[in-house]
């Protein structure tokens, strides 16, 4: 797997390797609002590669500096191409690894990505999460602040999993909390669940920090969601990770070219 992809990123060729955007939307209407870039990697002879396989492997085999380069320059381009067919300020959410973070020139290569491809860093939000910062290198936190010194925000990712740690939130340099999918499926089989999700929503609110529902996949759930008033949600029931392209199609008002 190393060699594939250490060859799908060499020379521009990028052998199977996209970038997906899964729409975040306001679910009091449905409109979207926010653009999460996922990376996938379906390989010729193989079943489609999930980034939880391939991006240990990245990490590994010292490839996260050409992978973040193909995934941030692919996800700009393709996030300026939907918010100027929209005509929507959408922001762009981007998933940061750890070895990512932790490269010294992280920083100023989103920023010149940015600069390259013409998108706004006020529309940018780099997603870490929690366990990723457990390493807490000073440089990774430092970076987050350099980031958000350049207008970026900052989400903590998968929060409500495995072992989330309430200070953390306090220490993280922190804009955007993604509530995890696998609460948000829970938050309709009891009231004590739904009330859960009401006290995370205070929490947040008292921290300053906006939630994001991922993983909403019934209008049962959407419901609670927007009775409670998260301001932002995003899962299958608004739309799978998918080509600018179809975003384009399905979002774009008709008849503009893209
Ligand atoms: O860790 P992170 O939240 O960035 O992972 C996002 C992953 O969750 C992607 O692989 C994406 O395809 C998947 N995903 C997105 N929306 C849904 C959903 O509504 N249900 C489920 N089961 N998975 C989802
Ligand atoms: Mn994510």
């Amino acid at each position: 797997m190393a060699r594939d992809l250490a060859a799908a990123l060499a020379g521009g060729c990028v052998g199977g390797l996209s970038v997906h955007l899964q729409p975040i939307v306001t679910p009091a209407d449905g409109a979207v609002a926010g653009v999460e870039a996922l990376v996938g990697w379906h390989h010729p002879e193989r079943v489609p590669v999930s980034p939880a396989e391939f991006v240990p492997v990245a990490e590994a085999e010292g490839l996260v500096g050409p992978l973040g380069a193909f995934v941030w320059t692919a996800a700009c381009r393709d996030a300026r191409t939907l918010s100027e067919t929209t005509g929507r300020r959408l922001f762009l959410t981007v998933n940061v690894s750890g070895r990512e973070l932790d490269d010294p020139h992280f920083p100023d290569r989103v920023l010149a990505t940015l600069a390259a491809t013409g998108w706004p860093a006020g529309q940018t939000v780099v997603e870490v999460t929690e366990s990723l910062v457990e390493a807490e290198s000073a440089r990774s936190v430092t970076a987050l602040h350099a980031l958000r010194g350049h207008g970026l925000r900052v989400a903590i990712d998968d929060f409500g999993t495995g072992y989330s740690a309430l200070a953390r939130l306090d220490t993280l340099p922190t804009d955007y909390l993604k509530l995890d999918g696998s609460f948000v499926s829970s938050i309709t089989t009891s009231t004590r669940r739904a009330r859960l999700l009401r006290s995370v929503m205070a929490l947040a609110d008292a921290l300053d920090l906006v939630l994001i529902a991922e993983g909403v996949e019934t209008e049962e759930q959407a419901r609670v969601l927007t009775t409670l008033g998260c301001p932002f949600a995003q899962g299958y029931l608004y739309g799978r990770p998918q080509p600018v392209a179809e975003l384009v199609a399905r979002f774009a008002p008709a008849g503009v070219p893209v």
